[in-house]
């Protein structure tokens, strides 16, 4: 019967087996996790649409806000932290972006119709994939179980949305036999211009993306399977109308190999082992810009080569997951500088000048269940991280004499108490641990940021990162109410940030200055949020959510982007078939902005959104028709991490269809 379960298990339809007490015991730590995992497991909507982006849906998490340059590739903060500070992966993959304007975070490479669910950690918790400052955040793609009753599995959506006239098709279609399981999906999407909410055009704002991936896994044993994944992205003419250049073609390949083995009894009871790799191409384009006089060609290429083997462990009432992390990544940027005529190139640089950087780590979290209502959590990883840059004369014009490679260790360490009574849950945590520049802080060369308008240098001989972290939540829940109250707090030793630098002159006539990456003493970083649900009657349930958050460097002086008191609240009715839901979002005035990193007060503002959703079957194919509108009062706003104040969408009417079959 063990081993049925077990069976069951690596079929991965542990959702739905049925497990007796006794078995339970045996199995629990992959079971305890993959409930844990079903738990978390979000659908790839929100609330209000149906049919979202990867960035929407992000967008709903209360950990998660946005840095945004237009409507396309948005750069999620974690803890109200730059990407820099955390770890993003596409399932434990690294990636790396090959815009030296973060023009294509990671999360610019999926599609919401390859992935399953996005696993976000916060803080050292989310070491699990190599270091961090802020967490992690964990892109799962869709991978359909061995031996469903069902073989084939699938959903076609299309959708059209009003105010940027965006068009999108998606189909993805999965089958599952005993020996072999394959996942497909594929997409475009192709927008226009936007208009904000005094019905202005918001130029350059367009964008088109494909995206299709597939995945195949074999059973090569009772316990044992080997998977190949492969995702391909293309972005094409993509406006980005806060900065003063566009993105022409972007392209990316993330594939991979993996083998699976499940053991029945023993210590070890799955270990998971990939090899991967990916490229990423970005070209960026500044002619579609009539200011510009002079033009500057920037493209990027980065190219990751890695490893991830993981095993799950169990002991008794200690369960644990140990994972080795490995890759090694080339990031390369040029410039080129030339007048109209394209043939008179007047300069070229480096601003990624190929920097390399490997890292191998391994890491352990750990879960000791002290007693029914009560467990700690606990580990930490070791890791080592190694730089070389191979034209360091760029390095040098700013940082004479730097050596060319660099090697860092960086720990990290973490523990968590859960008691849970009655329907009370409490947790307190703390964690420790330290980060490497990034590619752009440590080699970065004249890389201009529209946002301050300074010309940005890298530092190599820049301090790890420390952090220093505690947290606490709160929580009630019964039937009808939730209730959930999450603090944390961050201090960050050698906190990297941009310095006025008095030596360099700007290289493009639109900045102001050359700043260079220094080390403050430290920062300071402040979350709360408060999540609530209410089940008034059968039909109708209510949402509410508040977050706030304070960054000051030593001198108390406020850190840039950091998200004002935001609030949203949500009533959900549904009646047989119909759905209806409403809500309201907005943030409050940002009081506490950094003119010195470029931010100007921003304004409060308070936004209105309606869907309406109708179900209906013919035959056994479920079809679900969406009609709905963002900002419906069409409120003329922009947030405070929208670079260069660039105004949001106005109104916009949404429809979608999505047939399941
Ligand atoms: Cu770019």
């Amino acid at each position: 019967m063990r081993y049925l379960t077990l069976l069951m298990l690596f079929c991965g339809i542990i959702a739905n087996a049925q497990i007796t007490e006794n078995e339970t015991d045996t199995l629990s730590t992959v079971l305890d996790e993959i409930k844990v995992e079903v738990a978390v497991k979000k659908k790839i909507a929100t609330d209000m649409k149906m049919a979202v982006s990867v960035d929407e849906f992000l967008a709903s998490s209360d950990q998660i806000s946005f840095i945004k340059r237009g409507a396309y590739a948005w750069e999620p903060l974690l803890n109200n932290m730059s990407t820099e500070r955390s770890t993003l992966t596409i399932d434990g993959m690294h990636v790396f972006g090959a815009c030296t304007d973060k023009m294509d975070p990671i999360t610019s490479y999926v599609e919401s119709n390859n992935l399953s669910s996005i696993d976000i950690k916060s803080g050292q918790e989310g070491s699990m994939h190599g270091s961090t400052v802020a967490g992690s955040i964990d892109l799962k793609r869709k991978s359909t179980p061995f031996g469903l009753d069902k073989k084939w599995n699938g959903a076609y959506q299309s959708g059209f949305e009003f105010n940027n006239k965006q068009f999108f098709n998606m189909g993805n279609a999965s089958y599952s036999g005993t020996k072999f399981v394959a996942d497909a999906s594929i997409s475009y999407r192709k927008a226009e211009n936007y208009s904000d909410g005094n019905n202005t055009e918001v130029k350059h704002s367009q964008y088109k993306k494909f995206n299709t991936s597939l995945g195949m896994a074999y059973k090569t044993g009772e316990l044992s399977s080997v998977r190949v994944d492969a995702i391909f992205d293309v972005a094409k003419d993509v406006g980005f109308p806060a900065l003063p250049m566009d993105l022409w073609l972007s392209r990316a390949l993330i594939t991979s190999a993996a083998y699976k083995q499940l053991f029945e009894n023993g210590l070890v009871r799955v270990w998971d082992t990939k090899i991967y790799f990916n490229t990423v191409e970005h070209y960026m384009d500044d002619t579609t810009r009539p200011e510009n006089l002079v033009h500057m060609d920037m493209p990027g290429w980065s190219t990751t080569y890695g490893l991830v083997s993981k095993a799950n462990l169990q002991k008794n009432n200690l369960s644990s997951e140990i994972q080795l992390n490995a890759y090694t990544n080339e990031s390369v940027a040029e410039m080129r500088m030339y007048p109209q005529d394209r043939s008179k190139r007047t300069m070229f640089a480096y601003s990624w000048p190929e920097v390399t950087t490997a890292y191998a780590g391994l890491s352990i979290n750990n879960s000791l269940d002290i007693s029914e209502r009560s467990r700690l959590n606990f580990g930490g990883s070791l890791g080592y991280n190694y730089n070389h840059s191979k034209y360091v004369e760029f390095n040098w014009i700013f940082h004479p004499g730097a050596p060319q490679e660099k090697s860092r260790i960086l720990p990290s360490l973490h523990a968590g108490y859960q008691l849970t009574i009655a329907q009370f849950d409490f947790s307190v945590g703390g964690g420790y641990g330290h980060r490497a520049p990034s590619v752009s802080e440590g080699y970065g060369y004249y890389i201009y940021n529209s946002f301050d308008r300074y010309d940005y240098i890298g530092n190599p001989d820049l301090k790890n990162e420390i952090s220093y972290e505690v947290n606490a939540s709160a929580g009630f829940k019964n039937e009808k109410i939730s209730i959930q109250a999450k603090v944390n707090y961050f201090h960050i030793d050698n906190y990297i940030i941009g310095k006025i630098l008095s030596l360099g002159s700007p290289m493009n006539y639109q900045s102001v200055g050359v700043k260079g990456y220094t080390s403050l003493d430290y920062a300071t970083l402040f979350n709360f949020s408060l999540n609530a649900s209410y089940q008034i009657t059968d039909h109708l349930h209510w949402k509410g959510l508040a977050t706030y958050a304070r960054g000051m460097d030593y001198n108390q002086n406020n850190l840039p982007f950091i998200r004002p008191f935001s609030y949203q609240t949500s009533l959900h009715y549904h009646y047989k078939d119909f759905h209806f839901q409403t809500s309201v979002n907005g943030d409050f005035t940002q009081l506490n902005y950094s003119p010195e990193y470029g931010e100007d007060e921003t304004s409060a503002y308070t936004i209105w959104n309606i869907s309406f959703d109708y179900s209906f079957y013919i035959k056994k194919v479920k079809t679900t028709f969406q009609i709905g509108a963002e900002n419906l009062l069409n409120e003329y706003y922009s947030t405070y991490a929208d670079w260069g104040n660039i105004p949001r969408m106005g109104r916009n009417i949404f429809t979608s269809l999505k047939i399941n079959f």
